[in-house]
């Protein structure tokens, strides 16, 4: 008797645990195009025609090896609009009474699985994605009994494991974190690179005529639609990104540019999340191009500590923390996310770009997602689901392991600071500083008379305020509650006024 082998959309891996000790005689391999997964969340129209379009191509590949694949599609009139359903559905149909799966990389759909086994009595197997550097128990290994969980421990644990930019049992470069070589603003002088994009073949330009008539009212355009949907697509944007990107990487990492939404980014956690590319061969071509001499040491590093560091440690404290994680509201944020995250419309021009951007791209790079909406949900203290849904629909990369950690821990400091040793609060200075975002601002950052003050500034200065006792116990804001101390109680009353107005404005859509 044969096995059914179930794929998901971001489990289009040819290593896939789910494929091991596959029988090509015996085996069918089943992928499925379900609604519900279309729309747990409202994704951007362009993460669904990557998923669905890359899920296509994937199926024809492992037809193309001579592997039974069923394929079932989004608008097949028996389709069910579970993944659970097709499960059960594909086992009938093939008369087979036994099913694998990769474990899927979010908690809701793990738990639809397991209570699914549990109602049914299935023999079914659930295995671990070992597509990651480190495992679940191997996570658990390095946080059990630590006080704090810092990325940077978990990484140098890592990179020590990996021989990663290692030479001699040290870090490369004498230090095991460049951080500090890689905060410089982008000179207006400096050009940025043409970035490839995969024009949507025949297959792709289905799935996306399939996209507008189903999801027709789902947030974003398809009409720069160009990630890569396949494997051989994304080694091409891998090594593009190695050999013309990665040199600046490091320098302009924290950097922001009106004009530029791809900077010196990769783009590649579209790739990696779907599992066209895995996180051992991208962190390895990188480390080859700093041994080949290509690649200075900060941009290397700072490349592979996001995706040997972050992206490991941020599924390993999901995976370790759910399902509580998500109930966390340390800062008992409580508003309500405003109109302008989804449609752009609101004078504060880093935000209206930002949205703008992603509207357009399914994407914005790291530091515009923390700095720019994030800072924003955190100072205005968006409610965590409100903020978090926002960002799990929005991007082309979203999947909650990735997603949650990053807005809940990093951005809005829901979790109280056991992701981020702070909150990245800052006010417009800092966005002034390291963009050029509000040169075309009709607010004005540095609050010169006759101009309108930058929103973000008495909203920081507010947050601080209103959350004095639960922050200012932390070391690393001891400088701005100095500051704060010296205030006269009319400054501070004056802010918290300029704030709620501030706040108003935002709820009547006038921000
Ligand atoms: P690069 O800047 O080129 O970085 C290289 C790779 O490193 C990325 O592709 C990614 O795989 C990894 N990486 C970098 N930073 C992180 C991080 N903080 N956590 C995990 N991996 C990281 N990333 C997602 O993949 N999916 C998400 O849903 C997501 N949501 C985010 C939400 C918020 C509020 C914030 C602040 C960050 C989020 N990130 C998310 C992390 C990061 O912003 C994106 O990985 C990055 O912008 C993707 O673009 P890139 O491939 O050009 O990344
Ligand atoms: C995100 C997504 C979408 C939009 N559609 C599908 C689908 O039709 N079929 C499928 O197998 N997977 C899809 N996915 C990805 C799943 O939601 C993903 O596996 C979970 O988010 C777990 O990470
Ligand atoms: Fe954003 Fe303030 Fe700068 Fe305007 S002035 S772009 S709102 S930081």
């Amino acid at each position: 008797m044969g096995t059914l082998r179930l794929i998901l959309g971001d489990q289009l891996t040819r290593g896939i645990s789910a494929l091991d000790g596959l029988d090509k005689d015996r085996d069918v391999v089943l992928l499925a195009e379900v609604r519900e997964e279309g729309t747990y969340v409202r994704h951007h129209k362009q993460k669904i025609a990557l998923i669905l379009s890359a899920m296509r191509h994937f199926a024809e590949e492992l037809r193309h090896e001579g592997i039974k694949t069923d394929y079932i599609r989004l608008d097949d009139p028996e389709n069910t609009g579970l993944l659970t359903g097709e499960l059960a559905r594909a086992l009938q149909r093939h008369r087979l009474s036994h099913a694998v799966m990769t474990e899927p990389g979010e908690w809701r759909l793990r738990e639809a699985f397991l209570s699914w086994q549990r109602d049914t009595g299935a023999y079914f197997d659930m295995r671990e994605d070992t597509r990651f550097i480190a495992s679940h128990s191997r996570f658990e290994r390095w946080a059990n009994g630590r006080k704090g969980l810092r990325m940077e421990f978990f990484y140098r644990e890592l990179r020590r494991e990996t021989g990663l930019l290692m030479e001699d049992g040290e870090p490369a470069g004498g230090q095991w974190n460049f951080d500090a070589d890689n905060r410089k603003p982008v000179p207006k002088s400096v050009i940025t690179p043409e970035r490839l994009r995969f024009e949507p073949d025949a297959l792709t330009r289905d799935v996306m005529m399939l996209v507008e008539r189903e999801f027709p009212s789902h947030f974003g355009s398809l009409e720069t639609f160009g990630w890569p949907v396949t494997r051989a697509e994304a080694r091409r944007a891998l090594s593009h990104f190695i050999k013309e990107v990665l040199p600046s990487f490091g320098d302009y990492q924290d950097a922001m540019r009106a004009d530029a939404p791809f900077l010196f980014h990769s783009l590649i956690s579209t790739s990696l999340n779907i599992g066209l590319l895995t996180p051992r061969e991208v962190c390895l071509s990188a480390e080859t191009a700093w041994r080949e001499g290509d690649v200075p040491i900060n941009a290397a590093e700072g490349f592979i500590r996001q995706v040997l560091g972050w992206r490991e440690y941020v599924r390993g404290i999901y995976w370790l923390k759910m399902p509580g994680y998500a109930d966390t509201n340390f800062l008992d944020a409580r508003e309500r996310l405003p109109d302008f995250y989804w449609t752009g419309e609101t004078k504060m021009r880093c935000i209206s770009d930002v949205v703008r951007q992603t509207q357009s791209h399914a994407y914005s790079h790291h530091i515009q997602r923390l700095m720019v909406t994030g800072n924003f949900a955190l100072l205005s203290g968006i409610a965590p689901k409100e903020i978090e849904e926002w960002y799990l629909a929005v991007y082309a990369d979203a999947f909650d392991w990735v997603e949650l950690p990053n807005t809940h821990g990093m951005a809005i400091f829901a979790d109280g600071g056991l992701l981020a040793s702070k909150p990245y609060a800052a006010s417009g200075a800092y966005i002034n500083r390291m963009s050029d975002f509000c040169g075309g601002c009709v607010y004005d950052p540095k609050a010169r008379p006759g101009r309108t003050p930058c929103p973000f500034n008495a909203l920081y200065w507010a947050f601080l305020i209103r959350n004095q006792s639960r922050l200012s116990g932390n070391a690393r804001l001891a400088m701005p509650y100095r500051t704060l101390a010296g205030w006269s109680r009319q400054r501070r009353e004056g802010i918290m006024e300029d704030a709620a107005t501030i706040m108003a404005r935002m709820r009547q859509g006038e921000l």
